[in-house]
């Protein structure tokens, strides 16, 4: 058997954004994209957006992209780590992805790992711009436990429904910006660089921006993005020496 050594980051499938046929084909690319890192990944790092919306009461979670979700319930059973950095369209997780499928959830904006001597700064990526008020506002609504809670009492298809209009409100809202690198005057760049003023990283990775990014910020230090799977099918993996961005 191949050895288990790779970390494979990926992000922002944005599952259930398009019509039927597209995600359905979406789904099975990103399973087969699973099934091919299978053989040597130790870790699969989901860097969040991985539904387009997500809502789940306390027995029940939204229909839908089973596969993917016996995939990784297959992954987690092989003693492959799977991590899933919540994201802003799929925040409202609550325990099923680690309960039945055995994912390790992380909530925070960002998180400091090492990963083979190397460290590592990761997370979805949003709200790391501080000037962004609006976001920080909507931000700290959808996270508040008693706006859920108040969100749960309404039957599924209007919590859903109502998830559904915010999310597809907020990509038109973003469309203009999300075509637009703006290289190092990306906000993600600019948390990097205040980062490396007080600590020090490898690597930097996040999601989110909808763009492949890779940037050096420094003689040793790195910032990767890991791109959407919208037309496109990019990741980032680790081989316990250095980081590359892919397209499957
Ligand atoms: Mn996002």
């Amino acid at each position: 058997m191949q050895q288990r050594n790779k970390i494979y980051f990926v992000s922002d499938f944005h599952f259930g954004l398009s019509d039927k046929d597209t995600e359905e084909a979406k789904e099975r690319k990103v399973v087969a994209f699973l099934q091919s890192v299978e053989a040597d990944a130790k870790r699969v790092v989901l860097l969040g957006d991985i539904f387009d919306f997500w809502f789940e009461y306390k027995v029940t979670v939204p229909k839908g992209f089973v596969l993917f979700q016996a995939q990784i319930k297959k992954m987690t059973s092989q003693g492959i780590i799977v991590d899933y950095f919540i994201g802003n369209h799929d925040l409202w997780q609550k325990n099923y992805f680690e309960d039945e499928l055995g994912v390790v959830i992380h909530r925070e904006k960002y998180k400091r790992f090492v990963f083979d001597n190397k460290t590592f700064v990761i997370g979805h990526g949003d709200g790391l711009d501080n000037k962004d008020i609006g976001y920080k506002l909507m931000d700290a609504v959808f996270s508040n436990h008693f706006f859920w809670f108040v969100f749960a009492l309404f039957p599924a298809c209007f919590s859903i429904g109502i998830a559904r209009l915010w999310s597809r409100g907020n990509r038109k809202k973003h469309r203009q910006y999300d075509n637009t690198d703006m290289q190092k005057e990306e906000p993600m760049y600019k948390f990097c660089e205040n980062y490396l003023k007080t600590d020090n990283a490898d690597y930097f990775v996040f999601g989110h921006r909808h763009i492949k990014q890779e940037f050096s910020l420094s003689d040793n230090s790195k910032y990767f993005n890991t791109g959407a799977w919208i037309n496109d099918s990019p990741y980032v993996v680790f081989n316990g020496e250095s980081l590359e961005l892919k397209t499957f």
